[in-house]
């Protein structure tokens, strides 16, 4: 019987020890079992959680307090903002917050602090409230279990076995972004099947939102602007007829009936082939305040993209401003417009959308795509905080100097009583959740920075790699575990640096939508599909031709330039005063212009695609050293994207400067790495995207 027991126990321990390692735990790899002492006067569902995290893990030694303070109209911090408070003479920490979300984060900084090595003891005070009230991932989960650009799987969400079968990952994935602050989910992709809403959905939908809730998260609904007519059998899906109107009333109140915290809906309409109020001739403004109309009594929102644009004359990049500006205040107040980073669409660099700033009086929300549809999938390293922080901090000027993009989306230039940032998420069912071992940090940084974007990208890295990775081990030689620390930081560099490697060898100098068409996965310039929007093909996009390269945008071209706040447009508008990283983006220059930096725009574009590969065959041999110290699986997983991520930024450098010079006609320069593919081959290549795992060298000719 005994001996029993302990081949049991020994089961268990290495069943554990194998599973510790598979980087399902993310960054919350804590080693369980701490029994610490954990002192909180109340209970509740969320209160519960934060007090277990902490009896189980903190190793501080001493007592922690978790206290509800009364609620004050004086309180700047909010339901979910926290003090923390540690004494080293007594070893003990308190944590007060007006509310008990404020606690469960409280709870997890904690944790974060202790992880990430810090001085837990030192004698402390400070602050915590997260910058944006919403913090939103979005899901573009469809129905039948596929994710659009979803690159680690199949859905989370096991649609088939709920809601009568809840998978312990839903509680696990609320868990993490509690961790990180993530407090609202939009389920379902944008570009939405009606039936997400009929009765059958709704109730999965509603077993969710319960094991969500005690995280503090908040479920959302992507909807379908026709489902009126689609799911309800009208004759019509226009906002403005009274029985559509009704239809949605009662449809959001059978909704409020199952979930009473429901957050709203988030809609994508008049986009890419989508439904939306133009078919009816009614406007965005009639679409969105119609259905807000029906929220409003329950406190919900809609959040409106502006991802909106029509194949047409005008330059793809003005289309949203144009549609949304002259909208500008009339919207109902629970409506918030939501609008991509870039005014394109996610590309590995863009400007900031010219909608920052300039829509004053409407709520307007960023949002980011966590998954890497345009860089690289799961199989590329590429560390978004920096891109994300470039979008936050530029300055939009619109209030003048100092209205960056965080500050105008997030109350500090305009009061606005709803602030949020969405995230496209990149999570799927595979076992480490993102497919990347390192795109978990990319998960991990839009939560931070939707809490506080004045987080440098050096700390989110730092933080993540400490908690992901346990580099330094007890017991090691102080020699080892010196080496461990130089590591770490070579590590933090390469995350910081990975983005702009990305940029550099698929599309530097302002370069965009170089992808192949439909999966953009690798590069094809050449792209000429007879009857597609030219609004989808690269051409559209990089305008080469025997005289130069780039879209001209100022003045004498799109004048896209002038969406932009003075001095941004003259900036932008100028070639000579345009940043480098940007160049092509708004101006088509001549091969031979000489840049900054004393040379022409062909050899430039030949030295940034070469610099691009040659950074990632440089983070190959920082990882490298990384195998006495990490465990074997994440480390080979991470060491076979880097050999894929390296040929992959040949074949991107290969693919664009060989194509680009058949209209340059210039040489590469020589002392220059020589190209290893010939273009003829690379045109012919076709990724099979149906059968997209990694390795994706599936190429068929
Ligand atoms: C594009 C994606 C497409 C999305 C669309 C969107 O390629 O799959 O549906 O954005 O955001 O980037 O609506």
């Amino acid at each position: 019987m005994k001996q029993t027991i302990f081949l049991w126990i020994g089961i268990l321990f290495f069943c554990e020890l194998v599973r510790a390692e598979d980087s399902s735990r993310l960054w919350l790899r804590y080693d369980t079992g701490a029994d610490a002492r954990i002192v909180c006067e109340q209970s509740s569902p969320i209160l519960d959680i934060a007090v277990s995290e902490l009896k189980n893990a903190w190793q501080g030694g001493g007592q922690v307090t978790l206290q509800i303070r009364p609620a004050s109209p004086w309180d700047e911090l909010g339901e979910e903002g926290y003090t923390l408070r540690s004494s080293g003479q007594n070893r003990e920490v308190t944590i007060t917050s007006a509310g008990e979300k404020g606690l469960l984060y409280g709870a997890y900084h904690l944790l974060r602090l202790q992880e990430s090595g810090a001085d837990l003891y030192a004698d402390q005070e400070f602050t915590e409230k997260p910058a944006y009230n919403l913090r939103i991932l979005n899901h573009w989960d469809n129905l039948d279990g596929t994710i659009e650009r979803g690159y680690a799987g199949h859905s989370l969400w096991q649609w088939d076995e709920l809601p009568g079968t809840l998978s312990p990952r839903y509680r696990q994935y609320a868990r993490a972004n509690a961790s990180v602050g993530i407090n609202a989910t939009v389920l379902n992709n944008v570009n939405a099947n009606p039936r997400i809403l009929s009765t059958d959905y709704l109730r999965k939908v509603q077993a969710l939102a319960a094991v969500f809730r005690p995280y503090g998260i908040q479920v959302f609904l992507s909807i379908n602007f026709s489902t009126p007519s689609e799911l309800g059998g009208l004759a019509t899906s226009d906002p403005l007829d009274p029985a559509v109107c009704r239809w949605w009333e009662t449809k959001v109140k059978e909704i409020y009936d199952l979930i009473p915290d429901f957050g709203g809906f988030l809609v994508k309409a008049n986009s890419e082939g989508l439904p939306g109020p133009h078919d009816f001739g009614r406007t965005h403004v009639d679409g969105a305040n119609m259905l807000a109309a029906a929220l409003k009594p329950y406190n919900g929102i809609v959040m409106w993209r502006a991802f909106v644009y029509e194949p047409g004359d005008d330059d793809r990049a003005k289309q949203a401003y144009q549609e949304f500006m002259p909208f500008d205040g009339q919207f109902r107040d629970n409506v918030i417009i939501q609008v991509k980073n870039g005014p394109v669409d996610f590309q590995p660099r863009e400007p900031f959308s010219p909608l920052f700033g300039a829509m004053q009086q409407t709520p307007v929300m960023p949002e980011l795509q966590i998954t890497q549809e345009y860089t690289g999938f799961s199989n590329h390293l590429c560390f978004l905080a920096p891109m994300w922080k470039e979008v936050l901090e530029s300055d939009t000027w619109q209030q003048g100097e100092g209205s960056t993009v965080a500050r105008v989306t997030d109350g500090s230039v305009y009061p606005q009583s709803l602030t949020a940032i969405a995230g496209v998420a990149n999570t799927g069912d595979d076992v480490n959740w993102c497919g990347h071992p390192f795109a978990q940090a990319n998960w991990y940084a839009f939560g931070r920075l939707a809490w506080d974007h004045t987080l440098t990208s050096q700390q989110i890295a730092d933080e993540w790699l400490a908690q992901t990775f346990s580099l330094y081990k007890a017991g090691e030689t102080e020699t080892d575990n010196s080496r461990a620390v130089l590591l770490h930081a070579q590590l933090t560099r390469m995350m910081l640096d990975s983005h702009e490697a990305v940029v550099d060898y698929m599309m530097p100098l302002g370069l965009h939508h170089l992808f192949a068409f439909g999966h953009h996965y690798g590069p094809e310039p050449w792209c000429d599909l007879p009857g597609a929007r030219p609004d989808w093909l690269p051409r559209y996009y990089h305008r080469a031709d025997r005289e130069g390269l780039g879209f001209d945008r100022s003045a004498t071209g799109s004048n896209a330039v002038a969406q932009y706040h003075a001095p941004l447009n003259a900036l932008y508008g100028n070639m000579d005063s345009c940043p480098d990283e940007l160049i092509l983006w708004f101006h088509h220059m001549p091969w031979d212009y000489v840049l900054g930096t004393g040379r022409t725009l062909w050899d430039e574009l030949c030295y940034w695609y070469n610099r691009g590969v040659e950074e990632v065959r440089g983070f190959q041999k920082v990882w490298d050293q990384a195998e006495r110290y990490v465990d074997d699986k994440r480390f080979r997983q991470v060491q076979h994207r880097l050999k894929i991520q390296a040929r992959d930024a040949v074949w991107w450098r290969d693919a664009c400067l060989l194509y680009f010079r058949t209209f340059s006609r210039l040489p590469i320069p020589y002392e220059l790495e020589r190209p290893v593919h010939e273009l003829k081959d690379m045109m012919e290549y076709r990724i099979d995207i149906t059968n997209f795992e990694c390795p994706p060298y599936g190429f068929t000719k």
